[in-house]
């Protein structure tokens, strides 16, 4: 059976280094001649993605549920190539996938009502049978220490209060990804040197490297 290449997530807070991460891994993927691919969620290129930025941006406004299906045909407009570069032997390396689109969007609340707006499993609907991580990498840190980092507080979600509640709802998502069997999930502090989170990732990562006849999974099926 042919070997197909690893779908490998990164997943963390706003800050927490995801984009740093992606890049240094994806160099390095390169410099060992494996033949990888970066892609990342939102991706604000496409008609769909730019209506996300500029809700992002607070320059529009959009329904709570529109938005979050917004997110979601973001990831399913690219869903195939993913498919089809993992079948072609291709490393998909993803900054953000759809355990954000959960996160964010479950943490929201109204200001006059105690019920939050969407409920986890709501959230989680639209993304079923993506295609399914091998492996996701979640940055941790702490909410406090990211936003003392670069940049931190210039888009919606930016906002220490919001990254409290997100982080919890992470923790969710890892536990449940976990016992679905679809996948590791694998929580690294990304509160470390950036150095040293490149070291443990690459650990988990070289393993990957040779390929896997295992299927491709899907989502939460
Ligand atoms: N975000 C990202 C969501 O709310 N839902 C999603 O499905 C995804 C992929 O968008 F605050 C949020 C997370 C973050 C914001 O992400 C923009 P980047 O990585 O900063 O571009
Ligand atoms: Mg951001």
């Amino acid at each position: 059976m042919a070997h197909r290449g690893p779908f490998v997530v990164i997943e963390g807070l706003d800050r927490s280094g995801k984009s740093t991460q992606a890049e240094a891994l994806i160099k390095r993927l390169q410099d060992e001649k494996i033949p990888s691919k970066l892609i990342k969620f939102p991706d604000r290129s496409t008609p769909i993605g730019k209506l996300i930025d500029s809700y992002l941006r607070s320059e529009s406004e959009l329904d709570d549920h529109v938005v979050h299906l917004l997110f979601s045909a973001n990831r399913w407009e690219v869903a195939s190539s993913i498919v089809k570069d993992l079948q072609a032997g291709t490393l998909v390396l993803c900054d953000r996938y759809a355990f954000s689109g959960i996160a964010f969007s479950a943490s929201k609340l109204k200001p006059d009502s105690p019920e939050p707006p969407l409920a986890y499993e709501w959230c989680r609907a639209p993304d079923v049978s993506l295609p399914a991580p091998d492996l996701t990498l979640f940055l941790d840190i702490l909410p406090e220490k990211a936003k003392e980092r670069g940049g931190f507080g210039e888009e919606r979600y930016e906002k220490e209060e919001v990254q409290e509640r997100v982080r919890v709802i992470f923790d969710r998502i890892g536990e449940e990804v976990e016992s679905a069997g679809a996948g590791r999930w694998l929580v690294l502090d990304g509160g470390l040197d950036q150095e040293e989170v490149e070291k443990s990732i690459w650990a988990e990562v070289k393993p990957l490297t040779k390929g896997t006849t295992a299927p491709i999974q899907k989502l939460w099926d």
